[in-house]
């Protein structure tokens, strides 16, 4: 773009955006999202991510003078802390900046954070690219927020949330320009070429612990079989990635499209390998044709959340899921040699001993059925917006009451109320020494460890737990 005396003007407004410090390094899908939605010869994205670099603020002043808004995904829990931090440091340093807050966080609470932290302007509410794309402009051209649907924002002084916005077909989008995040930077952290990639929104179940439902009101949408083997070569070509990670919250929701999808890969002979969640009522459905062509398109690891051994717990939390149903997964998968993660939750809001020995018994038959299975087990922690989180409060329970409380609760840690600290003791050494006798790389097994290991949980015998206690010494002296 040049002026009339020839000189190069650009005029492309910049959109600053950040993602908080958090655990792993799965790429910023929600950013790369929003920020590929944005007219490129309009604005010029910058993206920051507080898990590559130590001082992201130094980072954005650079970009400051020519920025139209500055916008954070958030999750909650510990994220938060840095999105409060470096938001608030945004404000100081340019205070007529729009900062603006999206994700799950805000798509629970909208009107709470603009309530608590004056230096968050405007919250998003729910799928965010067209959104996104509206707001921007809006607020280029200095245009009120009253008519853009799915934020909320504060009118007057007051915080005020906007109608929601229906979610939009995802094959409406254009493709996702990974050219605003330093990819190589991401496989270099994660230690292998593996690409993120989602190719669903939202979710058509019912499970009381989660948030989907209330989020996205059990709506569901999906990229085409074609679309994603055209936009999958495409990313592949470009950026080489040898393995391939759905973030899908329901990746097997329609057979068709998988089985598309896994011609698609095959007929373009990536070479690759992909992971994915699968739910057990759908890998329970899934033809025999479909499981062969994902195995033969790379399908690598499976994630499949069991939450619970006893079927009336399963059946409590309206998982729609039966227990012979993830048994005929595992089977699957085993003739297969497909990798899986079952992850299971205990200490539900009155969850009998008889349901949490029926998880133990779950998880060691699983765990021993093949050493390509895993099954992590967490403690029940009541995260806003499921229906399980609303019975816990109307029954008495104190949730985080601002932003700053929302902060600290993390997922980390020890168990709720519900878990007495003998069975969390026992699941601690549950958890130890099932990676004891099962994990292949493991530093603390040789065979005789791995007997002893197999032997201690077959045995429930958790006393007098010398090599947990060395292990757990020497993880403390190499942390300090
Ligand atoms: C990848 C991922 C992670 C990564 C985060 C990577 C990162 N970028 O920092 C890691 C592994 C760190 C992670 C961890 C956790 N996660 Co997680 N994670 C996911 C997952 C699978 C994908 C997220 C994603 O990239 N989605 C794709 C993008 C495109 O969608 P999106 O994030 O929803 O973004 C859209 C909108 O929300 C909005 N939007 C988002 N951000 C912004 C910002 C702005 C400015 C705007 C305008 C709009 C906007 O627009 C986007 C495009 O439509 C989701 C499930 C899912 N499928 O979304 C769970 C999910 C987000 N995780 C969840 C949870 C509970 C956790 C954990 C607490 C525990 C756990 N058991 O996993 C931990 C805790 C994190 C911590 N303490 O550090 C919950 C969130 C609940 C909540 N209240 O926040 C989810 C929804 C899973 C679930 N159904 O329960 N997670
Ligand atoms: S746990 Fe999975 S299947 Fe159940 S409602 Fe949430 S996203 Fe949907």
């Amino acid at each position: 773009m040049s002026d009339s005396s020839g000189n190069s003007v650009n005029k492309r407004k910049k959109v600053l955006l950040y993602n908080p410090k958090a655990v792993f390094f799965d790429m910023p899908l929600a950013l790369l999202a929003i920020g590929s939605a944005l007219d490129p010869e309009r604005y010029d994205v910058i993206i920051v991510d507080g898990r590559l670099t130590d001082d992201p603020i130094a980072e954005f002043k650079k970009h400051l003078d020519e920025a139209v808004c500055f916008g954070v995904s958030v999750i909650t829990g510990a994220p938060i802390s840095d999105a409060l931090e470096v938001s608030e440091q945004i404000k100081k340093a340019k205070p007529d900046l729009p900062v603006i807050w999206g994700g799950w966080h805000t798509s629970l609470f909208p009107l709470q954070v603009l309530k608590d932290k004056l230096f968050v302007d405007i919250t998003v509410q729910g799928q965010g690219e067209v959104t996104f794309k509206e707001l921007v402009e809006h607020i280029n051209q200095d245009i009120p927020l009253d008519m853009v649907n799915g934020i909320a924002f504060r009118k007057d002084g007051v915080p005020y949330k906007n109608p929601p916005r229906p979610m939009t077909d995802m094959n409406e989008f254009g493709r996702v320009n990974y050219d605003l995040i330093d990819v190589e930077a991401y496989f270099s952290k994660k230690k292998k070429r593996q690409f993120d990639y989602i190719s669903s929104v939202g979710c058509f179940f019912r499970c009381s612990f989660c948030a989907d439902p209330f989020v996205f009101q059990r709506k569901f949408s999906a990229i085409s079989a074609e679309k994603m083997g055209e936009e999958l070569a495409y990313y592949h070509s470009k950026y080489k990635f040898t393995d391939l990670n759905f973030q899908d919250e329901t990746f097997f929701t329609y057979e068709k499209r998988i089985k598309g999808l896994a011609l698609e890969l095959i007929k373009r002979d990536l070479k690759i390998s992909w992971a994915a969640t699968m739910r057990a009522d759908q890998g329970h459905r899934l033809s025999e044709e479909v499981w062969l062509l994902c195995k033969k398109s790379g399908l690598r690891r499976l994630l499949i959340g069991v939450e619970s051994g006893s079927q009336e717990m399963m059946d409590w939390m309206n998982k729609d899921v039966k227990l012979t149903q993830v048994f005929h997964c595992a089977d699957k998968c085993k003739a297969l040699d497909i990798s899986v993660i079952f992850p299971f939750i205990v200490g539900f809001p009155g969850e009998s001993d008889k349901s949490v020995s029926d998880t133990v018994r779950v998880v060691k038959k699983l765990r021993s059925q093949s050493k390509k299975f895993e099954t992590p087990i967490f403690y029940f922690k009541p995260y806003p917006g499921s229906a399980i989180t609303q019975e816990v409060v109307d029954n008495g329970y104190q949730l985080p009451e601002t932003t700053d409380d929302w902060s600290r609760f993390d997922y980390i840690g020890s168990s709720g109320p519900w878990v007495s600290d003998e069975k969390e003791a026992f699941f601690e050494n549950l958890k130890f020494y099932l990676k004891m006798a099962y994990n292949d790389k493991n530093r603390i097994t040789g065979l005789p460890m791995r007997a002893l290991g197999k032997w201690r949980i077959k045995n429930d015998r958790f006393k007098f737990n010398f090599e947990k206690k060395i292990y757990d010494r020497f993880k403390r002296q190499s942390l300090s």
